[in-house]
Parts: C-alpha cells; structure tokens; sequence
C-alpha cells in the first residue's frame, strides 16, 4: 500500500509519496515534478493533466482550470464569476453547484465542479501508480485553510469518486509546517521557549500565513490568515492589461476580442515574470499573435513593480493579521520561511522582509513543500508506516453555532449556540445536552457570514435526532450529542446517546475544583463540555478515597438523520460508475492510438530492413509481396484505416508478420547460430 501527499495547486499539482528512505515528489509521464491542474474534453477522450495544457489553446472552449476553486461553490457567487475570468470553457450552474459546460464525445455535457475535481484526481491516482507500481488509495489532499464545509466536502466526495482513500484533508500551511518540523531534530524541548515560525504561502491565486509555534514532537497552528484573490494570475492580469494596451496603440490589435491571443499573452507573460525575478529586464516575443502580427516587447523589472504596486499593497495585511490573531509581535517570530511560486517575486520578498524586519528563510522546497507535508501526514495516518511521532494542532477558521426550536416544555430555553469559536484547536469534539420528549431538529451554520469566502452560504447541515420521547415519567430525556470538527475540518452530529442520573462512588480526584475545559454555556439546559479524545492517565497507585456523586450512565443510542453538502452514496456510486466509463473509454482510446503508431512504426522499420539485415534472408519474390503489403497498410493508415478500432490495426499488423516472419526467423536462426559458434570457440 503506497502513502500519498498531494498539493492540489490552482496552477500545478504536486504528489509526493512516503518512502522509507524519506518523501519524494515523483513525475508524471512527461517528467515533470507538476501537472497541469487542468481537464479538457475532446471529440474522443478526455484530456487530464498534461495533455489539456498541450491541447489548451486549440481547445479553449472545452478546458477547466481552476478546479478546486470552484468545488462547493454555487454560480451565484460573485467569487465564481471572478474564477470565470481564469476558466476559458463556460461555467453553468448544476443543480446549485458550479460546473462546467463543455462539447465531450461530440455532445454538450454538464460536469459539476465536484465531477471534474474527481477525474483530475482519478489521472494523479493513475500518475502515482505508475511511478509506484502499486496501487494508490490512501492519500492526504492539501485544502487553503479558509475552505469551508461545503468546499471541503466538495473535495472529499470527489476524491470518494475517484477511488481514494482521503485520510485527511490538511489545511495548506499546516501541511508545510508539519514538513518543516518532522525533519527538524532541533526543536526546543518542553521546557524551553517555543520555536515560532511564520508560513507563508504565495501561490497562484491564493495567498496564505500561519503562524506556527513548534516544540519537540509537536506544532501547534496559533493563527492563520490570507487574502484569497492575491497570487501570481494577478501579477499576470496586471501585466495582460499592460500589453493589451501596448499592443492596441503599437499594433491597432486588440488582444481583449480575440480569447486565444489573451491565452497566448498570458503564457508569455508568466514566463516574462518569472524571467524579471533573476534579470533586469526581460523580452516578450509572439509570432502570429493576431491578424498575422508578430508582437515584440520588453519590461523592466521596475515597470513591472509599478504595474502590480497595488498588489504588492496588499502584502502586510495578512501578516498584521496573523500576527494580531496569536496575540505577537514580529520580534516573537524565530523564522519566517516561504513557499510558494509567486514568494519568487523579488518585490514580493523585499514587502514580507520589510515587515518582519529580518532574513527570510527558503529552506523548504517552494513548488514542493505542501505536497510533501501531505505526505508526511498520509505516513503518520497509514497503518503500514511508521514515523517520528508528530502531533498537530490544528485551527477553527470561522466560528460555527448550532439553533434548534424551543422545546414547548423549556419556555426560557436558549435557541442557539456557538460551539466551535474561531481559533479552537481542531480537530475537536464537543459533548451538547439537551432535555427533550420528542425528537428534535439540530441545523448547524457558521455564525458570520462575512467571514466566509463571496457569498457562500452559512448553513453547514441539519442534524435530526430520532426516538426522543418522554421517559417512563413523564420526565425529560436526557440526550447527549457528539458533535466533531474532524480531522479534515468538517462538522458532524456524530454520534447520539441517551443518559439517566444515577448514584455512584467516585474516587476523589487530587485536581479537585478545576473548571472543566471547553464548557462553553452558561444556560442549565443546553452545554457542552470538551470530550476528552484520549483517557486521562489515573497517575495514582493508593487506593483513591471515594464519595457518593451523581453520574449520568449511558442508557442507549439516537438515531441521527443529517443533512451536509455532501453527495449522498447513490449519487456518488453514479458518479463513481460514470467515471470508471470515461477511464475506460479513454483507455481504449489511448490504446488503440498505441495499436496505430506501432503499426505505423512497423510499416517503416521493416521497409527499411528488407533491403539492408533482411535482404539476404528472402526471395525476391517475398521481398516483392512484402513491400506491396507494406505500400497497402501505409495507405489504409492515412485512407480507410485513419480512425479504425484497436482490433483492425493490429489485425493489419498480423497480415504483414505472416509474410515478414518467416524472414525474421530466419534471420534470428542465422544470428543465433553465430553466437553458439562464437561460444563454442571460446569454450574450446
Ligand atoms: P495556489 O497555491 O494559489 O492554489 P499553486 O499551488 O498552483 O496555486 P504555485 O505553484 O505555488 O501555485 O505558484 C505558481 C505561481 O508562481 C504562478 O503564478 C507562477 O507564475 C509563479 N511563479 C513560479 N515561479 C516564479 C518565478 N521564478 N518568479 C515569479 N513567479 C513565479
Ligand atoms: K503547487
Ligand atoms: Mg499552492
């Protein structure tokens, strides 16, 4: 069983895999260390990957970028219409979710964003496997720690689709800490002041710090913020509007009514960028751009500085954040290491050093790091790995509050409650009370809206309990649920039970009158106390004095109904179903364009031998037949057989073995009779 890391990238995707000897980023079929996090859809196969970049400009109208940016969001959202400007094929609405509308096997298709987020992973799936020889299920998926429910929910059933096992979604910045600190033997130790380190991540779309506080064997997340719409497409934007102007003005072109010359632009001026992070200056060539317009410019590294000022304006605002959030000053902060393409950025580097006030740090890869922290998470989570011992802490990005309706019997019962604040350490569970004689309606929902990414929706589920009724007294039921932030950062009603007051001898406990963690109301009839996820150690070996207390004893189990974001199994069974179709559909597509080239291959090498290593293996007569079936084949390929079935080219590939084998054993006959006699010589 292989552990998988995989940094879903707004640009590029990178899967790192859990060895023994440590983590490695592996390549994909190309031999690039990152894929193109694109889907594309043709006349006869899907384009995954690599092949979807190759195909991008010729098939503009067909390809989806940004794919992780539109899982869980809804058409609606003015966020998704700033995603549209990045995603050349039209986004539509399906059903309440995003998705893409695209031409695929020669009909429109509706995919939903969840859809194409799984047939990316379905490609990496296959990517990893090749490169491993094993088959891939268990994986940890990277998230920007500002996802919401529904968005990481989206991610979840798309990896479910795809056939993965998801051990853990992790927060991006939280991946690379962990990355950071497993490998770091020079943690300080209980005892000792902390290392703190701020992350940051700049990345294409999406800018992300953490600050991060580490201690031998263990990181704890104490803040985290970011600025959602900043990273290196804005960089490129800015620089597209600078062109496009240039271009109109110098050339009487304009780029903005012709969308592939602005994908064309585009590509040039991300290499251009990349260019004025090493040099002073850079050019910007394109032949043909438009109405046969060869287009040749340059850019100072200054000129590109004053284009994106009002970017490199926005930089401090996440780290006086960041910094307010875990309650420190920039001098409390021990390193400050970036990762990230666009932490590359020389103007970049020079705001973030400004603020800190000191070197910055790149001892992580910068395209790596987050992939290979989600590897490390994948071995920690893996029951056939074994690791250093690392426990993370991880954080509440938004405050989450569950309301319910008033029980007719509580008058003066409070409605709602917030459970789970901004900044709780999570993953988390919270123990709620309730006191009810009929079943009841919990709905959870994130208590500020304004906090959420757009206009994303508040509600996260409704949660209702079953088989509540009065006891045999008429008398309340007691009923406990157990709701968790879990360890991919989403919210469930766990579990429901109900309990009795009883009276028992307890020990008396030495940490008498200690206020219990995590009890969060102040209401008598509705709370919630932290639950303890591992048992406390009972240090003491005396024989404990005891006393008569009250307990609550476990009496039974509530049937809980929930509502989420998520797919339910029948649509993702459909899901999964139609998926392994399309992998199926272009395998043989694939196959069969294999069958092609080889006969293809075949027709060629054998034309050449008959006359050079075949020749004195066969009549002319053979010869003749031969290269009259060769002459055939060649022009059934570009004629009839252009688009024939895999089956036809490899029959075509037999016809010619029946005339060109018995040339060929001859030949091998001839060269293994040389090399006995060579050996037999040498024996003698
Ligand atoms: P995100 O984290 O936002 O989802 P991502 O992980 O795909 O996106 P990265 O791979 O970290 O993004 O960074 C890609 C960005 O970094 C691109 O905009 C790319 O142009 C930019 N970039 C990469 N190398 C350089 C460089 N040398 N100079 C400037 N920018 C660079
Ligand atoms: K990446
Ligand atoms: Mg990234």
């Amino acid at each position: 069983m292989s552990v998988v890391g995989i940094d879903l990238g707004t640009l590029n995707t990178v899967i790192a895999v859990a060895r023994n000897r440590g983590v490695d980023v592996i390549t994909n079929e190309v031999s690039n260390r990152a894929t193109p996090s694109l889907v594309g859809f043709g006349p006869k196969t899907r384009y995954l990957g690599e092949p979807a970049k190759t195909q991008e400009i010729s098939n503009l109208k067909n390809t989806v970028a940004s794919l992780k940016r539109l899982a869980g969001r809804s058409i609606k959202d003015p966020d998704v219409q700033i995603e549209q400007d990045f995603v050349s094929a039209p986004l539509v609405d399906i059903g309440g979710q995003v998705g893409a509308k695209v031409t695929y096997l020669g009909k429109d298709e509706h995919f939903t964003a969840t859809q194409l987020i799984s047939m990316f992973l379905s490609k990496i799936k296959a990517t990893a496997s090749v490169e491993l020889k094993l088959p891939v299920s268990d994986v940890v998926l990277s998230v920007p720690p500002w996802f919401t429910d529904a968005q990481r929910r989206s991610l979840m059933d798309a990896a479910d689709i795809a056939g993965l096992k998801l051990l853990r979604l992790i927060n991006d910045t939280t991946a690379t800490a962990l990355g950071y600190g497993i490998t770091k033997l020079d943690l300080p130790g209980p005892e000792e002041k902390p290392r703190r380190v701020a992350f940051i991540d700049i990345g294409h779309s999406n800018y992300t710090c953490a600050i991060v506080q580490f201690r031998k064997g263990e990181l704890s997340v104490l803040s985290t913020s970011y600025d959602r719409h900043l990273g290196g497409r804005n960089f490129d934007k800015a620089l597209v509007d600078h062109f496009a102007k240039e271009f109109k003005e110098k050339y009487k072109i304009d780029i903005r009514a012709n969308p592939k010359a602005i994908v064309r632009v585009t590509a040039g001026v991300e290499k251009l960028k990349k260019v004025l992070s090493a040099n002073a200056s850079a050019p910007l060539n394109i032949e043909s751009l438009m109405n046969d317009i060869d287009v040749h410019s340059f850019l100072k590294r200054e000129d590109l500085e004053s284009l994106v000022q009002p970017l490199l304006d926005r930089i401090t605002l996440p780290l006086e954040q960041a910094l307010a959030d875990a309650k420190l000053g920039v001098d409390d902060i021990d390193v400050v290491e970036l990762v990230g393409g666009c932490t590359r950025v020389p103007s970049v580097k020079d705001r973030i050093g400004q603020f800190f006030g000191k070197t910055l740090s790149f001892t992580l890869n910068q395209d790596e790091a987050v992939a290979r922290g989600c590897a490390f998470a994948c071995a920690i989570l893996s029951p056939v790995f074994r690791v250093r011992d690392f426990t993370v802490h991880d954080i509440v990005s938004y405050p989450i509050e569950f309301t319910w309706e008033q029980s007719p019997d509580i008058p003066d019962e409070d409605t709602s409650l917030t459970v789970f604040n901004k900044g709780n350490t999570m993953p988390s569970t919270k123990i709620l009370t309730f006191y009810r004689k009929q079943p009841f309606d919990l709905e959870a929902r994130y208590v500020k809206p304004d906090m959420l990414p757009g206009k994303t929706s508040s509600w996260i589920g409704r949660f209702s309990i079953k088989n509540v009724k009065a006891d045999s007294k008429d008398d309340f039921m007691i009923c406990k649920l157990k709701a968790r932030l879990n360890l991919h950062g989403i919210l469930n009603v766990e579990q429901g039970y109900i309990v009795e007051d009883v009276e028992v001898d307890e020990a008396i406990p030495e940490s008498e009158g200690e206020k219990k963690d995590g009890d969060v109301s102040n209401t008598p009839l509705t709370q919630t106390e932290q639950a303890m996820d591992t048992d406390q150690p009972n240090g003491s070996a005396e024989k404990p004095k005891t006393r008569k207390v009250k307990k609550q004893i476990r009496k039974g189990e509530l049937p809980i109904v929930s509502t989420t974001a998520s797919l339910d199994q029948a649509s993702k069974d459909a899901y999964a179903e139609k998926e392994n179709l399309m992998i199926m559909e272009d395998k043989l597509v694939a196959d069969t364009e294999n069958a092609k080239n080889e006969l293809e291959e075949h027709v060629y090498s054998l034309r050449g031998k008959i006359d050079d290593v075949y020749s004195e293996f066969a009549s002319e007569d053979e010869k003749s037949k031969l290269r009259a079936k060769l002459d055939d084949t060649e022009d059934w390929i570009y004629g009839d057989g252009e688009d024939a079935s895999k089956a036809a080219y490899i029959a075509k590939a037999d016809e010619i073995r029946f005339i060109a084998g018995p040339i060929i054993q001859r030949f091998l006959d001839k060269q293994e009779a040389e090399r006995q006699a060579i050996q037999k010589a040498r024996e003698e």
